[in-house]
């Protein structure tokens, strides 16, 4: 079924009413051939996340070998366009290339690689990207740490040294921690305030915290994000929801259902949003939704056709943007 066919309002160029950069998460190949796709991020957006480009599968293919195409691409779009651009991510315990996952070494080989694969990324896209994902999703929902190949070869040291190799490629880069549930899942959030705290406190170079943000209609409550959001912000890291989705299918709904649950969403939005504003204006690194149309969405074939974004599949706008625009309104 279509979206609505009237939303509450029209497009209008949503990062310039905005008092915080507006991010989306990018598909280099449609960026590149898909001309429609490409005008709407540049009206609308002021800021960019590679979706796969920069992951370390994609961009460091094997061990002496560097993928700098897409990002080289990228970088000239979002200076061509005065676009900020937003690394995505350099340690991950998915998305390694085959090699890394295969790699024998001691504890000291491995940090040479952890090192060798900081230092190259970080330092080739010095100036271009403002700021980068360091870590990505190294805790547990309990607020233990993950399991990954970079914590059984180093030991949890890599977790400072990630960020340490980081600043010392790029200084003036902004660097972040960035994880799921962090607004839904107190004692998570709380072992990554602690953990990241700790270091910060040993001079480490941590500033921000990226919650990703993947909603739906019904869940988390409003409060709990907003109390999130603020508690992350007081340990005095910059907030930037980073992978913002509302998804319609998570929250186990029903397709006859549909406008009602458009207009859900769109509601959802504009409380998220508005909630986001209340935040310093320092704090406010940005949002950044996870996709530009509901089609480009990793929930899309994973959930049944989901659409938990702000452009339906033919790029119209829907309530949820309608929702977004009326918080920044307000
Ligand atoms: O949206 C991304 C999807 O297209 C990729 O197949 C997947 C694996 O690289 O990663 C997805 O993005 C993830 C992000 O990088 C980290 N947080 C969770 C996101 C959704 O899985």
């Amino acid at each position: 079924m279509d979206t609505e066919k009237d939303p509450s309002c029209n497009k209008v160029p949503l990062f310039e009413k905005a008092d915080f950069p507006v991010g989306v998460a990018v598909d280099f190949a449609k960026l590149i051939r898909d001309e429609a796709y490409r005008n709407l991020i540049i009206s609308q957006f002021n800021s960019i996340t590679a979706e796969q480009s920069m992951k370390a599968s994609f961009i460091h293919p094997a061990r002496d070998a560097y993928n700098f195409s897409e990002t080289d691409q990228l970088i000239e779009f979002c200076k061509k366009h005065n676009k900020r651009l937003h690394g995505h991510t350099l340690v991950w315990y998915k998305g390694n290339a085959k090699w890394m996952d295969k790699f024998k070494g001691d504890k000291d080989a491995w940090d040479q690689v952890l090192k060798e694969h900081i230092h190259t990324i970080v330092g080739h896209c010095r100036g271009n990207v403002k700021s980068w994902d360091v870590l990505n999703e190294a805790f547990n929902d309990d607020g233990s740490l993950r399991q990954n190949v970079w914590l059984k070869n180093i030991g949890e040291e890599y977790i400072e040294k990630c960020f340490r190799y980081a600043a010392e490629a790029d200084p003036a880069a902004l660097l972040f921690y960035n994880d799921f549930d962090l607004e839904s899942r107190p004692e998570k959030l709380d072992a990554v305030l602690k953990y990241l705290g700790r270091l910060k406190a040993k001079g480490v170079k941590i500033d921000g915290i990226g919650m990703q943000m993947h909603t739906n209609v019904n869940f988390p409550y409003i409060t709990d994000i907003n109390m999130a959001a603020m508690e992350v912000e007081a340990h005095g890291f910059l907030v930037h929801y980073s992978e913002f989705d509302i998804s319609l299918v998570k929250a186990g709904t029903l397709w006859m259902m549909d406008k009602h649950l458009l207009k859900r969403q769109g509601s959802r939005m504009k409380e998220i949003v508005a909630g986001y504003r209340r935040l310093g204006s320092k704090s406010r690194f940005g949002i950044t939704m996870w996709g530009l149309s509901d089609a480009d969405s990793w929930l899309y074939d994973k959930n049944d056709h989901d659409r938990p974004l702000l452009f339906d599949k033919r790029y119209k706008v829907k309530p949820a943007y309608c929702g977004f625009l009326e918080a920044l309104t307000e």
